[in-house]
């Protein structure tokens, strides 16, 4: 499938705002202004991009506490975004969420999961849920390598086979689970071969490549949508960062990060449509400013916002 050009300097924006706004994440928790912990996205960008872009507005997603640049990508607004991690009133959860829990359900955001593997099981009610009432909605679920070996990871993926639903599974294979490489806790490289044991088709793509993730799960999509059952689809990408703000990550080997930024997503896609002839460097480099700009006023702004009162945070506990 090949995409139109305006749509693919859509995603290099989106990119760069998703990688300059976790750059600011990183700023305003070093200032002290957002409690707890951030587990940033940088590096695998192009996952969010590619992927959330193939949805349509009434399909259904779940994401992680590696979340931020997805629910972004899904439309929740910057400001919204800096809020709730700074705790603020006009956060997308009212501030009382923080980092790890960005949920907008009348986006078909059901939740971002602090708990590896718990999206799965919501993304499989949700497209069973679907498949129920007549509607063609497809739901993404997005985790980490670390999460297919948890017990929510098969149960899902069987039901999802059962049922016949339309659930496509993203994981995105970033090579660890927090300090612990990937090939010391399981046995096999490619972890789209798991989709054998569920009877679906399991594919492995390159994560740093928003055309080639597009292509892919806007093919698992349309699979779905026809009720032609579920996918999983292996993100091969890295993380920039440590596993979260407190880890310098010096558990990686010398030079893999250095080999993986060779094909970093946005300088991809940035070369390709330069040598297309459809986005300059210099127009590149004038986004980047642009955005940056954006990313820093929009942050300042969510900043003024107030905090929750006590019995505001009080009345979300319980629903009546
Ligand atoms: C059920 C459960 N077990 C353990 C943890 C602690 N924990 C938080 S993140 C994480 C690593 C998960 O790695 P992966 O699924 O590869 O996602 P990544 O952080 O690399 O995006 C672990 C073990 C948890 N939050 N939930
Ligand atoms: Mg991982």
């Amino acid at each position: 499938m090949t995409s139109d050009v305006p749509e693919r300097i859509e995603w290099y924006r989106r990119m760069l705002e998703i990688r300059l706004f976790e750059e600011k994440v990183q700023e305003l928790f070093m200032e002290g202004l957002i409690q707890g912990t951030t587990h940033l996205c940088q590096g695998q960008e192009a996952v969010a991009v590619g992927a959330i872009s193939a949805l349509r507005d009434d399909d259904y997603l779940t994401i992680t506490y590696r979340g931020h640049g997805h629910a972004l990508m899904r439309g929740v607004s910057m400001e919204a975004c800096f809020a709730e991690l700074m705790g603020r009133t006009t956060g997308c959860c009212k501030g009382v969420g923080g980092s790890m829990h960005f949920t907008d359900v009348q986006r078909g955001l059901l939740g971002a999961f602090a708990i590896v593997g718990a999206g799965l099981p919501v993304a499989l009610g949700a497209a069973y849920s679907a498949k129920l009432q007549g509607l063609d909605r497809v739901a993404l679920t997005f985790f980490g390598d670390g999460a297919t070996n948890i017990g929510t990871f098969h149960e899902a993926l069987n039901l999802a086979s059962v049922w016949d639903v339309g659930v496509v599974f993203i994981v995105e294979n970033n090579l660890y689970g927090e300090y612990t490489p990937l090939r010391d806790t399981t046995p096999i490289d490619d972890l789209a071969e798991r989709s054998k044991a569920y009877a679906m088709p399991g594919v492995v793509v390159d994560g740093q490549d928003v055309d080639a993730v597009h292509a892919a799960v806007a093919a698992a999509v349309a699979r779905g949508r026809a009720g032609e059952g579920p996918s999983l689809l292996e993100m091969k990408t890295y993380r920039y960062r440590g596993h979260s703000r407190t880890d310098p990550a010096k558990y990686r080997p010398e030079g893999e990060l250095a080999r993986w930024q060779e094909r970093d997503p946005i300088l991809l896609l940035g070369g390709k449509l330069a040598a297309e002839g459809v986005l300059s460097e210099a127009d590149q480099a004038a986004a980047r400013e642009e955005i940056r700009q954006l990313v820093d006023e929009t942050a300042d702004t969510a900043k003024q916002a107030p905090f929750p009162t006590i019995e505001e945070i009080r009345s979300y506990v319980y629903s009546a």
